[in-house]
């Protein structure tokens, strides 16, 4: 079993990269408010490119919409990767999609059949087991930085209150406990892989292999934003990276922003 408290991060996950910027600047706090707040301070003070903030608990974990985050001591992986994209405000919304997928992908490098729910969840069959919080911050006219947060529950034995049947860790759903140092070096090395592939060639690069991995397409989909509800059958994310639902109404385009998309009988 990893003895978290004494993990030197830096030492250990940098021989597992494989990054040309992503993750190559680390820094690891035992408490933090939340890593997307420190990112950003970061920001503030140009930290370089694909730096990584990591804590071992937060005590403000951020969800979307003021929505809280349960950050655990030790069990998780709570981190921050600060970009500084050259790339129109529409795209940036997909940076979210892009964590989504190659957090798919380097959780399915585990064996273990990780699902995205599109916008900024991962599920296992039916539990979030990772919530992605993208934000930007402008710095001046034309400078902006991006802030990906990044929250996976590894080793949690279980959750209390709401989130007991909602929510599911790695160990939960494997048996097995994992070494989050090798989880968080599988997500860095995807996401750089993907984040390059995507400023290169867009979403249309990822888009038909993220929608082979996306549980919501085929399915009956509650959308809920600032301005109410709706329903209708999920048919794919576009090459844009939005949702193309069909409704009685006909088909719309629902964009990632601040909308949740539940089943129609649960969760997923
Ligand atoms: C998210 O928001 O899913 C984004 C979560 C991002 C967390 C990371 S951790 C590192 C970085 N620093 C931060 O402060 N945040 C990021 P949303 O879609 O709004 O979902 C929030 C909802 O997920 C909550 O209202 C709960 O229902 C549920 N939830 C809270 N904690 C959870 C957990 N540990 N595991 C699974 N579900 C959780």
């Amino acid at each position: 079993m990893e003895n978290s408290i004494s993990l030197n991060w830096e030492k250990e996950l940098l021989p597992l990269l494989n990054t040309d910027f992503v993750g190559r600047n680390i820094h690891h706090h035992q408490q933090l408010d939340s890593t997307n707040l420190q990112a950003k301070r970061l920001a503030n003070s140009n930290a370089p490119e694909g730096c990584v903030v990591f804590a071992e608990q937060q005590i403000l974990g951020r969800g979307r919409l003021g929505r809280k985050w349960e950050s655990p001591a030790n069990d998780g992986i709570w981190m921050s990767i600060l970009l500084y994209p050259n790339l129109s405000p529409d795209k940036i919304s997909c940076i979210t999609l892009v964590a989504g997928y190659s957090v798919c992908r380097a959780i399915s490098q585990l064996g273990l059949e990780a699902k995205i729910k599109w916008p900024n969840d991962i599920v296992i069959g039916s539990r979030k087991v990772c919530g992605i919080l993208t934000e930007m911050v402008a710095q001046g006219q034309s400078n902006i930085s991006v802030v990906v947060g990044i929250g996976i529950n590894v080793n949690n034995d279980s959750f209390d209150g709401e989130l007991s049947d909602k929510a599911c860790s790695l160990y939960m759903e494997s048996g097995k406990k994992f070494q989050r140092i090798d989880i968080a070096a599988a997500i860095l090395n995807c996401f750089e892989q993907d984040y390059n592939n995507f400023c290169q060639n867009g979403f249309e690069a990822i888009c038909e292999d993220y929608n082979k991995h996306c549980c919501n397409v085929g399915r009956q989909v509650v959308i809920s934003g600032t301005n109410g509800s709706f329903t209708g059958k999920a048919i794919n994310v576009t090459e844009k990276g939005a949702l193309l639902v069909q409704t009685e109404q006909g088909e719309t385009e629902v964009s990632s922003g601040e909308v949740s998309v539940r089943g129609m009988l649960g969760y997923v």
